[in-house]
């Protein structure tokens, strides 16, 4: 099995912790919300979870195996598949009619049961079911949880004689993502004093709309690619990874209706000819509509950056509306690109990228600076006045076992305020190209209208 740390990730990856501003049924003010139901919906990560549960108990102890209803009814279910220890099932209500059961299953008086919860807070819930499964003269000594948001639960199960078997809880997995970039030490000290009771003020976090994004837009480019958004109600950049000149132009023209800019890499594609590939595409491109975005990635210093950037076979120049480029080479290495808007690299979609946050904080003091950057591409949030661009976006995959990491339209708008999503395979890939850009471009720009309101309200 993977680390520790590493299933955290993929787990979080479904959405089940969210950060932002939500009210508890309490009417208390939270800084996170949780909801570890959709670890249900993934078998692989269902499984793992069973077993890095059980890895923690003394399972000889234990005769039966019940979860709490019902976010954790599955991973009791898991468990016992797991490791052979028979399932009950405690209702929620007992029945009305009949035997008015309130526990399931075969078991005898005396046994020996572990509890399995989702998440603990107060604990005063596992309390109670905790009451109702000895009522059955059922023995209770353990109990294992998923995570426990340390609101006094584990201690308040502890003074009861209850042994609490937690495997993740949220201070260790706020420190998890403020390493990988995904929480601010903003965000966690305001968790923290969440943590120790203390009522904690929010500042109003509102992400601005492609109006507001364009009033305010300096480079021609920026407000091209804003007012392209508003007109075709689309936030979707298709990332063209064929090979051929004749499918370029196919997937161009058949993907051109709905998206508002096509990312290339031009090096790939081997029968490359100026006049073939070049001067179509750019037509293609005005008849539908949509900018050029050459996904280059330069790398090197101003001069050679330069000599890449207008001669060779490809004179990028002469047709892109905007490139990729590290900004590695410093400030001055962007200097070249004064003819197009350039979108800097500040953090990688990939797997062990190196883009770590002290990288990304230099990256973004040379992008913010610089007049030719319109943006930056990056899994983090950036500064309000860079266009966000985010690639590793898929509906239907989380990875594809090369290193790439997806993430859904609704989890990048929501959480990064992304402003525009790049999918490559997840259309390129697809049986029928149009209908899956289609898709994505609907599914981004819901995504992006939700991502304008204010936070959900946790009920
Ligand atoms: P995919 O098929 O949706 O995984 O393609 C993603 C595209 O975006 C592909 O062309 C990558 O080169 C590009 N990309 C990325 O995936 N991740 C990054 O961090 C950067 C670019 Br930068």
């Amino acid at each position: 099995m993977e680390s520790k740390k590493e299933f955290f990730l993929e787990c979080y990856k479904l959405g089940i912790i969210k950060f932002g501003r939500f009210t508890l049924k309490s009417g208390i003010e939270s800084p996170f919300y949780v909801d570890l139901r959709p670890l249900a919906s993934d078998p692989k990560i269902l499984k793992n979870l069973a077993n890095y549960l059980l890895e923690m108990l003394p399972l000889d102890n234990f005769d039966l195996i019940c979860g709490v209803p019902y976010a954790a009814l599955p991973m009791a279910t898991a468990m016992s598949l797991e490791s052979y220890i028979p399932l009950i099932i405690k209702r929620k209500e007992a029945k009305s009619y009949g035997t008015k059961k309130l526990i399931e299953g075969i078991y005898q008086k005396g046994q020996n049961c572990l509890l399995v919860e989702d998440v603990i807070t107060s604990g005063k819930s596992l309390v109670e079911t905790i009451a109702e499964v000895e009522q059955e003269d059922l023995k209770v000594s353990d109990i294992v949880v998923v995570l426990d948001r340390e609101q006094g639960g584990k201690q308040l199960l502890e003074s009861k004689g209850y042994r609490v078997h937690t495997l993740f809880n949220i201070s260790e997995v706020c420190g998890i993502l403020q390493e990988t970039g995904e929480l601010s030490d903003e965000e966690v000290a305001r968790i923290q004093d969440f943590l120790q009771g203390n009522h904690i003020q929010f500042a109003e976090e509102i992400r601005p709309s492609y109006e507001q994004k364009l009033q305010n837009a300096q480079h021609s480019v920026s407000k091209k690619l804003l007012e392209t958004a508003l007109m075709k109600k689309s936030n979707l950049i298709a990332s063209a990874d064929v090979t051929t000149t004749q499918e370029l132009l196919a997937f161009a023209e058949k993907v051109g209706p709905h998206i508002i800019a096509l990312k290339t890499h031009i090096d790939i594609i081997s029968d490359f000819d100026y006049e073939k590939t070049i001067t179509p595409l750019k037509e293609i491109a005005a008849k539908h509509q949509f900018l050029l975005m050459e996904d280059r990635k330069f790398a090197d210093i101003g001069n050679t950056q330069e000599l890449q950037f207008t001669s060779g076979v490809f004179r990028i120049t002469d047709w892109a509306d905007f490139v990729t480029s590290q900004v590695i080479g410093g400030f001055e290495s962007l200097d070249c690109f004064n003819n197009v808007g350039v979108v800097a690299i500040v953090g990688m979609s990939s797997k062990g990228a190196l883009t770590t946050a002290s990288y990304r904080e230099e990256a973004l003091k040379v992008a913010q600076s610089h007049p030719n950057v319109i943006g930056g591409v990056s899994q983090n949030k950036l500064p309000e006045e860079l266009l966000l661009f985010t690639p590793g976006v898929n509906l239907a995959d989380s990875g594809d076992g090369k290193g790439q990491q997806y993430n859904t339209p609704e989890h990048v708008f929501k959480t990064l305020h992304t402003d525009f999503i790049i999918v490559g395979r997840g259309i390129y890939k697809s049986e029928d190209a149009e209908a899956a850009a289609i898709t994505y471009k609907t599914e981004g720009w819901n995504a992006y209208i939700n991502s304008l309101e204010k936070k959900a309200i946790q009920s």
